[in-house]
């Protein structure tokens, strides 16, 4: 025996197994990181112990460290002898010229639904094969992909044996088993039973061997295969090129991995899973490293856990077993996205003949499991963002689809809905309804104009979330409906080329082609401009002001223009409580206007320049209540008409010039309380120049706008008006509507609240009640 192993040493570079031993040492994978991998092959480690493959100079480290172990096997070799006289004779375990036989047949007899391919060559130039199964299998029919692999590693071989028994039970199962039919129309399978055809041939032809027997050149043979992809390469391998762990002169620099690399890229697998032995365990990324978990450990986890529900397995992460970097697992994880297993298949490289049918049968029970839940994945969820919208009432529904028909197993359970405020700390979750077979429905509830909000989709299990991506979408602000009510006339484009050039957003209502618009069509604009030109005789109806008087009671602003509006509704309740106005006269006779909104220099005219010339009637008007005149007219000369005669064809109006002075006099009122009113005595049309247009145009709508601030100092000034709480229900929610959106801002902003709690008004306390709320 010695003499012997003496006769194999020298002759090491044809077999490097000569020489070596099985051990078990107890400690497990806490041990496996002391083991130098030059000389110690880890077979298999579980928690209490370890088994490797160990050579002259590992036993003697043992020895002089004081470390336990058993002995197994004397010579590895007495693990393979009997098996290769065996092969033989009971050809249970598939020869590479067995399996290109097998899959040729295959491909022939079930032409329909397989493709043979051959994927590369291995370094002796053996062609390293994939079949492929699937319905229509000349298409790339972007379904979801499944490579299963055997053979990395040569002395692993019912490694070989499992994806051969898949092909089988897809290729018979296929017609007559409902579910394996409808796996093949809707999955592409690809297997590679043999990825190392070489080390295959010489493992069960001349020696125990694992690697591939690349010609090193330095007497030595062989790269581990499953140590020469390119994710954490170096890891747990071996730099010499002597070891079974030998890594190789750098990443794919083995022809059967460049293989698998490209074979990958170009049908992206969603998930794959890689036969070794042995062990009993279903290895999940990190290899490399154990000191992280990956992105998506709990989808990895679920998946594996469920696939070892169906063998009896145990599922870990593979790094627990040992950390092994350059391995194929994490590198498809990484480059295409796979979610990819190693499955160390029974108790031995080489196990019983009778124990191989049964630990195919449950294996491919995993991966028929494994299979069903790839469509899960993230190619198949189909989504459409959300664009921005200017409803703020909501809610927001965001619209998902997936196919569950060719998804079994799949329901409305298995994704979630997370958004929140742009900025804000934290994820709301909702769930999807099931709106049909393959559409859901998740709704984000209504926000206030301006707020920003960004959700995502997550998948089941997973933690990854950008995979739909992260979305966002605004409540618009400027959000505007402009009412044409200047009965079918065309004053409407003076004001409208305005918010153009200003970039304002806007709607128009045209009241002559859809009536007047009801308190329903109102709501959720930030701001209405009604504009009712020189319409005298129904500028606004009993209807309409109904419907401003709903719109402004929830808390709207309006600018309202027009002559003749207060010559016309001057005794209605709308007139005197709503635009907060008194009606003095209907003809100003002016032709200029001045100071607004605070800017006592701001000046222009009216029926001049390139305004509209209807302005013959601008109403002198008066603040009532809590109203307050922003505009006076600036000229003094009026005109009055004593008379009017009807010639038949035509009234004509007789003139009769008299001085008086409106000077001073009303042209436009305002009001900010619960909601904001600019109201003009005069018709917007009127102003005599564009640019006095826009800038009148812009500063009265910046001034509606309810920003923050503006909502605050309102909201100060009601609580030390009415302090008690009779006021505040008289306005109809809107304040409580305020405190909340104020209440949100507060928290990024403590001053506003600091503010509005200084006073002992009614609304600081509300106030502060809510903002304790927000923090419980
Ligand atoms: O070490 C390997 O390549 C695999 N085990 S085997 O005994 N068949 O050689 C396992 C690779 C998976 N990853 C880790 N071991 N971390
Ligand atoms: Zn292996």
């Amino acid at each position: 025996m010695k003499i012997l192993a003496i006769f194999l040493v020298l002759f090491s570079a044809f077999s490097t197994a000569a020489g070596k031993s099985v051990v078990t040492i107890p400690g497990g994978s806490r041990i496996a990181g002391i083991l130098n991998p030059d000389h110690f092959d880890i077979t298999k480690a579980g928690r209490g112990y370890l088994t490797a493959i160990v050579d002259s100079s590992g036993i003697s480290w043992l020895e002089q460290k004081g470390i336990e172990y058993s002995v197994l096997y004397e010579d590895v070799e007495d693990v393979f002898s009997p098996w290769r006289s065996r092969i033989a004779a009971a050809n249970r375990y598939h020869t590479y010229e067995e399996v290109q036989q097998e899959l040729s047949d295959y491909a022939s007899r079930y032409a329909s639904i397989t493709k043979l391919e051959t994927i590369g060559k291995s370094c002796n130039g053996k062609d390293i094969f994939a079949l492929k199964i699937s319905d229509n299998p000349g298409q790339d029919e972007s379904e979801p992909a499944m490579l299963l692999m055997g053979a990395h590693h040569a002395r692993e071989w019912i490694s070989v044996e499992v994806p051969m028994a898949f092909i089988d039970r897809l290729l018979k199962g296929y017609g007559s088993d409902s579910k394996i039919t409808s796996l093949v129309n809707e999955r592409e399978f690809w297997i590679v039973p043999i990825q190392n055809p070489d080390g295959l041939h010489y493992s069960q032809n001349t020696s125990d061997w694992r690697k591939n027997r690349r010609d090193n050149k330095d007497g030595s043979f062989g790269i581990d295969p499953n140590r020469n992809y390119g994710y954490g390469w170096g890891v747990g391998a071996s730099a010499s090129t002597w070891s079974d762990t030998y890594k190789g002169p750098q990443i794919f620099s083995e022809p059967e991995n460049c293989a698998i690399r490209d074979f990958a890229r170009r049908e992206k697998f969603s998930v794959s899973i890689s036969y070794h032995s042995h062990g009993n365990q279903i290895l999940y990324p990190w290899s490399y490293t154990g000191s992280i978990q990956a992105p998506d450990f709990e989808l990895l986890k679920d998946l594996a856990e469920g696939m070892a529900a169906l063998n009896g397995f145990e599922a870990i992460q593979s790094s627990d077993l040992y950390p092994a970097g350059g391995e194929s697992d994490d590198w498809l994880y990484t480059d295409i996205k796979c979610l990819a297993f190693t499955f160390e298949l029974g108790n031995s490289f080489v196990p019983a003949e009778s124990e191989v049918d049964g630990i195919c049968a449950k294996n491919v029970a995993s991966a028929l499991y494994l299979a069903g839940r790839a469509g899960n994945l993230w190619s198949v969820l189909k989504h459409e963002p959300v664009g921005s919208t200017t409803d703020n009432h909501g809610p927001y529904r965001v619209k998902a689809s997936l196919d569950l028909a060719h998804n079994p197993g799949f329901g409305v359970q298995d994704f979630m809905l997370y958004y929140k405020k742009a900025g804000g700390m934290s994820y709301s979750s909702v769930r999807f309804n099931k709106m049909s077979d393959s559409e859901f429905e998740a709704e984000i509830p209504g926000h206030d104009f301006g707020v920003a909000l960004e959700y995502y989709i997550l998948l089941n299990n997973s933690i990854r979330h950008p995979e739909t991506g992260v979305h966002n979408f605004r409540i618009e602000r400027y959000n505007r409906l402009v009412v044409d009510d200047d009965n079918g006339r065309n004053y409407e484009r003076f004001l409208i080329s305005g918010l153009d050039t200003l970039k304002l957003g806007y709607e128009v209502h045209d009241v002559k082609k859809s009536g007047s618009p009801a308190a329903d069509r109102l709501k959720g604009y930030t701001q209405v401009i009604w504009l009712t030109g020189d319409d005298s005789s129904a500028s606004l109806t009993d209807a309409e002001q109904a419907a401003l008087t709903q719109y402004l009671d929830n808390g709207g602003s309006l600018l309202l223009t027009g002559q003749d509006i207060g010559y016309d509704i001057k005794d209605s309740v709308f007139y005197s409580k709503y635009l907060h106005s008194a009606y003095k006269d209907d003809n100003a006779g002016s032709s200029a206007v001045r100071g607004a909104l605070g800017d006592q220099s701001l000046a222009f005219a009216i029926t001049g320049g390139d305004g509209a010339g209807n302005q013959r009637y601008p109403d002198v008007i008066d603040a009532s209540g809590d109203g307050q005149l922003f505009l006076t007219y600036e000229t003094g000369r009026g005109t009055e008409f004593a008379a009017s005669s009807y010639n038949g064809s035509k009234i004509s109006e007789i003139p009769l010039t008299r001085d008086v002075s409106e000077a001073g006099k009303g042209a436009a009122v305002l009001f900010s309380g619960a909601y904001k009113v600019i109201y003009l005595g005069f018709g917007f049309e009127g102003i005599g120049s564009e640019a006095d247009r826009r800038a009148f145009l812009n500063s009265c709508l910046d001034w509606l706008l309810p920003d923050t601030a503006q909502k605050a100092a309102h909201l100060c000034w009601i609580g030390e008006q009415h302090p008690g709480s009779e006021q505040l229900g008289r306005l109809n929610g809107a304040v409580e509507a305020l405190i909340d959106s104020i209440a949100d801002d507060c928290a990024s902003d403590p001053s506003i609240a600091g503010k509005i709690m200084s006073g002992r008004s009614m609304t600081g306390m509300m106030l502060q009640e809510r903002l304790r709320e927000m923090k419980h």
